[in-house]
Order: structure tokens, then C-alpha cells, then sequence
């Protein structure tokens, strides 16, 4: 049956079921070797790559297909100064006086601090920025729904596209962001979200020696799973 606007779901692809384990299990174990890494190479990345990984990010589910994210891909080393000098700026605050102690404690055994030189040592800095409204044809406001829960879902696909390309990322989020539409010259529609770094890890580069959560102790199943 046709109904106006819809089409058949053609791109859908069933595996037999052993497959479908098959491919679990292996995206589960790839995704277990992702790291956030804070120490990057300045080896040059092709930007296909990039590209293709930001594809992957804008096929996000999203409020109303209103798709409320912008990506502003960054390789000019002027203007990674000028963001790596706003983050420091806003880091050092935070570091040295808006963090409550509770939160430097938490943040101890990832061995943070507010010296960010991978902002300028990464090949590519990707602002990510949420479209709180769009800009109606007669500058009204439009509203945009779920669009943090869009955009971190996007965000998400882009962090596990480039882990599965073969690349390290940082989730960078210096707070307050703002001096990101400054430099970037984005419109006051669009909210700052969080800073992707993107990059080799550093020969060298270190990973906090954390742990993660066991299945059981993040999940809850009610009913008999198949
Ligand atoms: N934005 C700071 C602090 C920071 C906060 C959290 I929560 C982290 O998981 C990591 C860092 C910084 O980038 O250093």
C-alpha cells in the first residue's frame, strides 16, 4: 500500500542470526579498545576520512528530523591558537576556582589539568554546536525539540565512526564555551556543545589505567530475554 510521504524501508539488511552475533560480538570488542586519549600526534589525517565520519554522525536519530547540529571542522593552526587560549582561559578558572573540590576529585585519576596544548598539536578540532532554534525566513524563532539528546547522539556516532576508522578523540568540553561562537563566528541560535579533538594518539600517549562497568552493573533486564 502506498501512502503519500513514505516509502518502502529498502536499505534494511536482515542477518541470519549466527551473523548477527557474529557482529555484535565484534563491534562490542572494537568499542571496548576505544580510548579517550589526551595526547595526540601532529601526523596529518586525509579529510575524507573525516568526512565520511561526519556522515556517519548526521544519520543521528533526531527530534522532528530537524537534524539541530552544526560540526565546524578545524585544521587552521591560527585559529586552534585562539581556541587553545580560550580553553586554557576558561580552565584555568575553573581549575583554580570554579571547581568545587568533590569535582577535582573526581577528576584526579584522569590526570586533567588547564594545559590543553592537543588543541593545537591535533590535525583537526571538530566544534560541535546545538541548534537550540532555527531562523524562521521572517527572523522568527522556530523551536527545535530533543536537541541535546540529538546532538549527543550524533556526537556519539561521530566519537564511535572515528574509533572504528582507526583515529583517537577527546571529548573536550571547556566551560563556559561561548568564546567558541566568538572565534568560530557562529550564529546565537547555535549553542556551543562540546569540543571533538581528533587525531593519531602521541607514540607515547597514556591512558588513565581506569576501569569500566561491568554488564550487570549497568543493566537491568525485566523479562525473559531471548
Ligand atoms: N573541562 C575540564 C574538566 C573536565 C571535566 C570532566 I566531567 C571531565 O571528564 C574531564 C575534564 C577539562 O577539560 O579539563
Amino acid at each position: 500500500m502506498m501512502i503519500p510521504g513514505f516509502r518502502p524501508f529498502e536499505e534494511y539488511e536482515e542477518y541470519p542470526v549466527d551473523e548477527m552475533r557474529r557482529r555484535a560480538a565484534e563491534f562490542a570488542a572494537d568499542m571496548r579498545r576505544r580510548r579517550t586519549v589526551r595526547h595526540f600526534s601532529e601526523r596529518a589525517v586525509p579529510r575524507e576520512i573525516i568526512d565520511d565520519c561526519l556522515l556517519a554522525a548526521g544519520r543521528a536519530p533526531n527530534g522532528a528530523n530537524r537534524q539541530p547540529w552544526h560540526f565546524v571542522v578545524v585544521t587552521d593552526p591560527d585559529v586552534k591558537r585562539l581556541i587553545r587560549e580560550g580553553a586554557e582561559k576558561e580552565e584555568k578558572e575553573f581549575y583554580e576556582r570554579r571547581a568545587p573540590r568533590e569535582w577535582l576529585e573526581a577528576l584526579a585519576p584522569l590526570g586533567t589539568n588547564e594545559h590543553k596544548p592537543f588543541l593545537e598539536a591535533a590535525p583537526y578540532l571538530i566544534a560541535i554546536f546545538a541548534e537550540s532554534y532555527l531562523v524562521g525566513p521572517n527572523g522568527e524563532k522556530l523551536k527545535n525539540y530533543y536537541v541535546s539528546e540529538s546532538v549527543g547522539i550524533a556526537t556519539g556516532f561521530l566519537v564511535a565512526a572515528l574509533h572504528h576508522a582507526g583515529l583517537a578523540s577527546l571529548t573536550h568540553t571547556p566551560s563556559p564555551m561561548g568564546f567558541l561562537n566568538e572565534i568560530l563566528g557562529r550564529p546565537e541560535n547555535e549553542r556551543p556543545f562540546l569540543l571533538l579533538v581528533v587525531g593519531y594518539p602521541a607514540e607515547d600517549a597514556l591512558v588513565p589505567d581506569i576501569g569500566k562497568k561491568e554488564l550487570s552493573e549497568f543493566v537491568t533486564y525485566v523479562g525473559n530475554a531471548g
